[in-house]
């Protein structure tokens, strides 16, 4: 260009992506005997959800056979199958907890 109109440039940047981990589906199982409440005790104590959100979860569970009860890293999910396992299997109910990568 010779006038005098100058060039307006514009910077585009392409971000270096940093890969993100993989996400893991955390599931509950219905069964038969495990009681509503104590679905609805684990779902407070061990995913933060509040009352209303649980006894929800819990009967999304019971009616349709499992739910998705949060997603999590591997780390995190895998710990929190583990204490709900853990405290099913201490009061001697049969409730199953597993995870699935998304
Ligand atoms: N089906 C159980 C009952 O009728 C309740 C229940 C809900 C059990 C959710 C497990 O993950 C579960 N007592």
């Amino acid at each position: 260009d010779d006038d005098a109109e100058g060039d307006i440039s514009v910077v585009t940047k392409t971000k270096p992506k940093t890969a993100k981990p993989p996400l893991y589906k955390v599931l509950l199982l219905n069964d038969d005997y495990t009681p509503m409440e104590f679905v609805v005790l684990v779902l407070e104590r061990f995913f933060g959800l509040n009352h209303a959100q649980s006894v929800e979860i819990m009967l999304t569970v019971h009616k349709k056979g499992l739910a998705v009860v949060g997603v999590f890293a591997f780390e995190i999910a895998e710990t929190k199958v583990a204490q709900v396992m853990d405290f099913a299997r201490r009061n001697q109910h049969p409730l199953q907890c597993t995870m699935e990568k998304e």
